[in-house]
């Protein structure tokens, strides 16, 4: 490293405007910044190199230098050999293991006039850093420092660590099909956020959306309607998987969701035998829940439920399987006792852990399993009495689909209007009264899909929304303050315009 600043030749200085990296409009905002008042002038002479410890920081270097390109349109190499090209500057990007980095996801910048630092445990972290420096590479260059385009990216230091090892997203693709490109593009903005986690809540009474090879006929009949009456669709397992791995490469884990035993019209359609609530059955295209079942009482359920969770156990790398759980108003209670048990088993012998909607802690959970809490508090201080971990969405606070207002054009309003500034007023750590802090694996924001079918609609609900459940999932919670975050929102309209988010552009905030 000093080696390669060292044979550099002498360059003229630059003398950059004072700079706050303190002001900058990071979102999540960092948990320590020191400001230098400096600058690091990115332009054409920088080059990124990468530790060579791990393989996975060179793709973590070749994702920065793509990023770069598309907000700016310099070309910098990644580990080039290549001597003929002047380097005058250069970001490193190292794996290290100080006591201060606290976390897998944790990592530290030092932005220095002509290198940047950025050092982390692990990809996963090196790669939460480049967001932020990302963040900080301003809209417009500077081209009158010197003889060439310049982007000057404020000095100093950055400490930085996730208050929550779990921070999600959901997007419901039963209600309403999205396409692989729609699911790709929700995805990088999550990542330019530091989101780790999509939920995809891949079945309802309305549509299944993943190829199960041993049961054809999910996909054949179940996958061919939605909301609305239109054509549905679905994922092939080569699909799910380039959508898998495309997450992964933005160290995002997929978590999938089979709904179930209620929600499961859909399945029930296309092999009748599963089906539990003993009435005739029809494809559904309405928005009512609650009418399905399962039915729990059969062996021959349990044995399509290994074939269908092992088929997608085997294209999932994360720890979790969701079973879903809510809603299953047609199910007897003692059955479903049963039927949550007896999957929790199935998921188990397959490797994963089971997370589930808040009633599933009307069974005996193991501790293992992960409960989401959407609307009874009771069930998620029961489940981490019994030592689970809790996924905070309460629906009031965290649901996308909830309208902002009762002008706004898509979404539902059963749990409440939540204006962009409600959704970011309340606090995770202390918001369920009598849960303790350790018990809460992290937050997560769903975006239900009644109302929304493509990306347009989607993007209107979940943007600016998400934004903020970002950094209530990353920042501590006295950095959390409307004012201050208002403003730093304001500024992320150059990242949504140039990306083509179609947010909803609240009064609430003076858009830049
Ligand atoms: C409740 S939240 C549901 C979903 C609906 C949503 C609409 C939950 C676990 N179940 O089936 O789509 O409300 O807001």
């Amino acid at each position: 490293l000093i080696a390669m600043a060292a044979c550099q030749p002498a360059k003229p200085e630059i003398n950059f405007p004072k700079t706050d990296l303190g002001a900058a409009p990071l979102i999540p905002k960092p948990v320590k910044t020191v400001a230098t008042h400096s600058a690091f002038g990115l332009d054409q002479n920088t080059a990124i190199y990468t530790s060579t410890t791990d393989p996975k920081l060179e793709k973590v270097g070749q994702f920065l230098s793509e990023k770069i390109k598309w907000s700016t349109g310099l070309d910098l190499a990644v580990n080039s050999s290549d001597d003929s090209k002047s380097v005058e500057r250069f970001i490193y990007i190292n794996l290290a293991d100080d006591a201060s980095l606290e976390t897998a996801e944790s990592y530290q910048l030092d932005i220095k006039k002509d290198s940047i630092l950025l050092n982390a445990k692990t990809a996963a972290g090196a790669f939460r850093g480049i967001q932020t420096l990302r963040q900080l590479i301003p809209e417009k260059s500077n081209d009158t420092l010197t003889d060439h385009a310049l982007w000057p990216i404020p000095s100093g230091q950055i400490v930085d660590s996730p208050k929550f090892e779990y921070r999600g997203a959901m997007l419901d693709v039963a209600r309403h099909f999205f396409t692989l490109d729609e699911v790709k593009k929700y995805l990088d903005i999550l990542a330019y956020y530091k989101y780790n986690t999509l939920h995809l809540h891949l079945t309802d009474d309305q549509g299944w959306r993943l190829e199960i090879k041993s049961w054809p006929k999910l996909t054949e009949v179940g996958g061919e309607f939605e909301v609305g009456g239109g054509k549905g669709g679905f994922y092939t397992q080569e699909e799910y998987k380039e959508l898998v791995a495309y997450a992964a490469d933005r160290h995002i884990t997929i978590v999938p969701e089979v709904d179930m035993p209620g929600h499961t019209n859909a399945a029930s359609v296309s092999y009748p035998f599963l089906n539990g609530n003993g009435k005739p059955l029809k494809t559904y295209t309405g928005t009512q829940v609650g009418f399905s079942t399962f039915d729990a009482q059969k062996d021959t359920v349990y044995s399509f439920l290994d074939d269908v969770i092992g088929e997608i156990v085997e294209l999932t790398p994360g720890p979790y399987f969701h079973m879903g759980g809510d809603e299953s108003h047609v199910t007897k209670k003692s059955d479903y006792i049963l039927f949550v048990e007896k999957v929790e088993k199935i998921i188990q012998k397959h490797g994963k852990q089971m997370v589930g909607w808040n009633e599933v802690a009307q069974a005996d959970i193991s501790s293992s399993s992960v409960l989401q809490l959407w609307n009874e508090a009771k069930y998620a201080t029961k489940a981490a009495q019994d030592g689970s971990k809790i996924i905070l969405s309460p629906a009031e606070k965290a649901y996308l689909d909830m309208q902002y207002d009762s002008l706004s054009k898509f979404g539902l309003h059963w749990a409440a209007y939540i204006p962009v500034d409600e959704a970011y007023n309340w606090n995770p750590e202390t918001y369920i009264e009598g849960l303790p802090r350790e018990s809460i694996l992290g937050i997560e924001a769903p975006l239900w899909s009644e109302t929304i079918s493509n990306s347009t609609e989607m993007e209107y609900l979940a943007f600016p929304r998400a934004i903020g459940y970002a950094e209530l999932g990353w920042s501590p919670a006295e950095h959390c303050n409307w004012e201050d975050y208002r403003q730093r929102l304001a500024q992320q309209v150059a990242y949504l315009n140039k990306k083509q988010v179609a947010y909803y552009p609240t009064k609430l905030v003076d858009w830049k």
